[in-house]
């Protein structure tokens, strides 16, 4: 399985992890990188202070390529972009926003820069200011989230730019990993699954709803904020979405999820807290360690690009 992206990136497996807000810390990001695939921290709103430390403690554990996701919306953007440069941090991922005025000093450093992009016209773009690669995300994804679906969006963006593609939104197996390849992706990431393995230090309540849920258990929050968000629904979400029908304002919306991410995750409410996933959360059965899971995503994708059938 070696595409640009693994070469890139010096990893065994084209799989990268979603650099998930208080999910993906240093105990996944290590789980993930051993495992062959790429591990990434997700700075989130989190200090600099805080990713620092992250980046530190993975070291310890692995001297396999990492990364850091930094998420543009962040006060803290900033500051996080200088520690990354500091930390000699080997891959930078991006999302919800244009990561433009950090390229050069992050090339400048040696890292690879690779944004996160929900669109055709974003994804050129990027490719102008020399990125290494570009990750496709449809909305099938959880969190913030664009508009396109990722079957659409991964093959627009493949003939739209030369650099690789990585795609994501709605992968959870083996079969999905093997179809966004198809559509010309060079490598996945994937959020959903790795909240539920071994390594990740989620809430078990949290883990349980992933793995209750059915195919049509997420909500979209948000969109007429400007802010779309993917959770799995339940009383903040039917709360949420009463209140924007009613055309709440932003501040009284704003109440609702403040917080709702880390209750969730770090307290175990998910019942007023927000259970941020993607659609695949349907697919995912069981809690597995990063290795097996990634083992098998890749034995089974290997299979299907070599023409075997699924249930052989
Ligand atoms: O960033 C994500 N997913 C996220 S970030 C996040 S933290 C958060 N929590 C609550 C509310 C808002 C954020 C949770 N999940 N995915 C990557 C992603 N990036 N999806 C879409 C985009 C994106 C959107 C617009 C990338 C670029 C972009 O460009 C806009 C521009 O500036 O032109």
């Amino acid at each position: 399985m070696k595409t640009r992206v693994t070469e890139l990136l010096g990893i065994e497996y084209p799989i990268i992890q979603g650099g998930m807000a208080w999910v993906a810390e240093y105990h996944l990001a290590a789980g993930v990188s051993e495992a062959g695939g790429l591990g990434m921290i997700g700075a989130a709103n989190a200090p600099a202070e805080w990713v620092r430390e992250q980046i530190k403690e993975v070291k310890k554990i692995t001297d396999k390529p990492f990364g850091v996701n930094i998420m543009l919306m962040s006060p803290n953007a900033d500051a996080v972009a200088q520690v990354v440069v500091e930390e000699k941090v080997p891959v930078v991922t991006t999302g919800a926003g244009n990561p433009e005025k950090y390229i050069k000093m992050w090339k400048e450093a040696g890292i690879k820069v690779i944004p996160v992009v929900a669109s055709v016209a974003m994804a050129k773009r990027m490719e102008r200011y020399e990125v290494d690669a570009i990750v496709a995300e449809g909305t099938e994804a959880g969190g913030h989230i664009g508009e396109n679906t990722t079957m659409v969006l991964v093959p627009q963006i493949v003939d739209a730019v030369k650099i690789p593609v990585i795609a994501a939104g709605g992968i959870g197996d083996g079969r999905g990993m093997a179809a966004a390849f198809m559509l010309g992706a060079e490598a996945v990431q994937l959020g959903t699954c790795f909240v539920v393995t071994k390594e990740s230090i989620v809430h078990d309540n949290y883990k349980k709803c992933i793995v209750k849920a059915k195919d049509i258990d997420s909500r979209v929050t948000g969109r007429t904020t400007g802010h779309p968000v993917r959770a799995l629904r339940n009383q903040m979400t039917k709360e949420y979405l009463k209140l924007e029908k009613e055309g709440a304002s932003l501040e009284e919306l704003e109440l609702l999820t403040l917080g709702g991410l880390r209750k969730a995750v770090v307290e175990g409410d998910v019942i007023n807290g927000s259970v941020m996933a993607g659609q695949i959360a349907g697919l995912v059965k069981e809690e597995m360690s990063c290795k097996e899971f990634v083992e098998k995503l890749v034995t089974v994708a290997d299979r299907l690009m070599k023409g075997k059938k699924f249930y052989e």
